[in-house]
């Protein structure tokens, strides 16, 4: 189960905002195919593990280990349950059920009307960590939410904008944790930023270090007034200012009005639209608004090794049980909420 986990996670920032899903068919104490869901629409795990499979006589004395509970539903592939009944496959065994409605135990129950044994829960807390994307989309109908900030070795997360011409303005000089943001930023489908983040820094918020996609850009903003000029409105990729005063359409950016519970709404919305994760980048108010309304799943903070002896403070949050690595010149210290 441990190897369908491996072979799941090729499919980060490619398969979202499905789930990412490894397979592999075990004869006689051996693996014989592996296969796992490598793009968003594609044929699912369990499909490309048995196509893997030359001598398809070998199935009906095999097991099939997966991730998450096969399919029963038509998507845009055939259920993955069917299949495996077909293909007289005796045992299959599965990390944990697929909470999606369409599912939800259905696969289970078709596989062992059929005379299947079915195992269940081998791995189930590894599992839920490789998808906790898509576990929060379904079961909480809101995108799973990371925190991301760079804060100095003495805890402030920007210069004072006040005190002109500050010459350490950029102290997170490493440009391998720069590339790392990058990689972070393409594994995830949204990105978010406050309207301060837009004005101070007018970032394009893409992948342009990494081959990755970029994702939708987000930017949250009560008064939804933005530069005409800002790199987000003007480089022709989409997005989306959600605000509390204007709905408009400008372009590939939109404006989405929420008068109240903005941040919430806008989270929502974000789900429908079927954003499985969201990268928050800032800046500190951005950030704490997220914390402040206890809406965050995970944190990466990084730590550069320069002090900034002033300015703007960085988020604190009251979960101090991080792990921390070193990076470069830099740490960084991941937290998970619970
Ligand atoms: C599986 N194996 O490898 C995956 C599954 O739109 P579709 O047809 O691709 O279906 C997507 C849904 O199927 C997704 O929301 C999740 O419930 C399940 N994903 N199931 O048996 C797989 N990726
Ligand atoms: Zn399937």
């Amino acid at each position: 189960m441990i190897r369908c986990i491996e072979l799941a996670e090729k499919g980060l920032g490619r398969v979202a905002p499905n789930p990412m899903v490894g397979s592999l068919i075990v004869h006689d104490g051996m693996i014989i195919a592996e296969g796992y869901h490598q793009i968003f629409g594609g044929p699912h795990a369990e499909v490309n593990a048995i196509n893997a499979l030359k001598n398809k006589d070998l199935l009906k004395e095999s097991t099939l280990f997966v991730n998450l509970e096969p399919c029963a539903h038509f998507g845009k592939t055939p259920p993955c349950a069917d299949l495996i009944i077909s293909s007289k496959i005796p045992k299959v065994v599965v990390a944990q059920r697929d909470p999606n409605p369409k599912v939800a135990g259905r696969g289970i129950e078709r596989m062992q009307a059929a005379g299947i044994e079915v195992i269940e829960g081998i791995c189930e807390a590894e599992a839920e960590f490789l998808n906790r994307r898509f576990l929060m989309h379904q079961r909480k109908n809101r995108p799973y939410i990371i925190l991301k900030w760079a804060q100095s070795a003495d805890g402030f997360m920007d210069r004072d904008r006040n005190v002109a011409d500050d010459p350490k303005i950029n102290w997170i000089s490493n440009p391998a944790t720069k590339k790392l943001v990058h990689l972070w930023r393409s594994q995830e489908q949204a990105i978010l930023v406050g309207r301060n983040t837009i004005i101070n820094d007018n970032p394009r918020l893409d992948t342009r270090e990494v081959a990755g996609a970029s994702p939708l850009r987000v930017v949250l903003s009560n008064s939804g007034n933005l530069p005409n000029d800002s790199n987000v409105l003007t480089d022709g990729n989409s997005t989306l200012i959600y605000n509390s005063r204007i709905a408009k359409k400008n372009g590939n950016a939109e404006w989405i009005k929420f008068e109240n519970d903005l941040l919430e709404n806008a989270l929502s919305d974000l789900s429908e639209k079927g954003i499985s994760s969201v990268l928050v980048e800032g800046g500190a108010e951005t950030l704490n608004t997220f914390i402040a309304n206890n809406l965050w799943d995970e944190a990466r903070i990084i730590q550069s090794e320069n002090r900034l002896d002033s300015g703007l403070k960085a988020p604190e949050i009251n979960s101090p049980t991080g792990i921390t690595e070193t990076y470069g010149k830099d740490q960084i210290t991941r937290v998970y909420k619970k």
